[in-house]
């Protein structure tokens, strides 16, 4: 089955908006396969990031991910990475739609609140960044037969 990693980042925390974030996750039907609260420090946040280093944002880009605690996440479900991303909206607030989190709840590209792999490969590989196999449950839900086509 398709997955994503998602973090809800320092500035999703410090708001209170963890529990509306995850709850869109939830309510398109996705399925939360792991979840753990952590504060990242800076090996771990250039593990994550490591595409984007040597770009002129990345040295704040690490700065914001490592200032205060973050929720990460694995959802799973048909087109995991593309439906993540179309619940965010787009890389920047400013292009992102209502109705969308980027789109209803940010302003500014550094302060995005929500990461969501961007295909299958980097979800597989983040995933490896913030969690062990172990910790990535595999269960059975009764209702997904309600939320996807066997
Ligand atoms: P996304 O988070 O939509 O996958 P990305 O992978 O291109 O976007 O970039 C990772 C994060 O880096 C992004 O969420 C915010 C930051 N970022 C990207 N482009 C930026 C820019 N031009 N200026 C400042 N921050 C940027
Ligand atoms: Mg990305």
């Amino acid at each position: 089955m398709d997955r994503s990693l998602v973090l809800l980042k320092p500035d999703a925390v410090q708001r209170g908006l963890v529990g509306e974030l995850v709850s869109r996750l939830e309510r398109r039907g996705l399925k939360l396969t792991a979840m753990k609260m952590l504060q990242a420090d800076e090996a771990l946040g250039r593990r994550h990031y490591e595409a984007h280093a040597g770009k002129p944002f990345f040295a704040g880009l690490i700065e914001f991910i490592t200032s205060s605690p973050l929720v990460a996440l694995v959802v799973e479900g048909p087109g995991a990475v593309r439906a993540v991303r179309s619940i965010m909206g787009e890389t920047s607030p400013e292009d992102s739609p209502p109705g969308t989190i980027r789109g209803d709840y940010a302003l500014t590209i550094g302060q995005n609140l929500i990461h969501g792999s961007d295909s299958e490969e980097s979800a597989e590989r983040e995933i490896g960044v913030f969690f062990t196999p172990d910790e990535v449950l595999d269960y059975d839900r009764g209702l997904d037969r309600w939320i996807t086509e066997s």
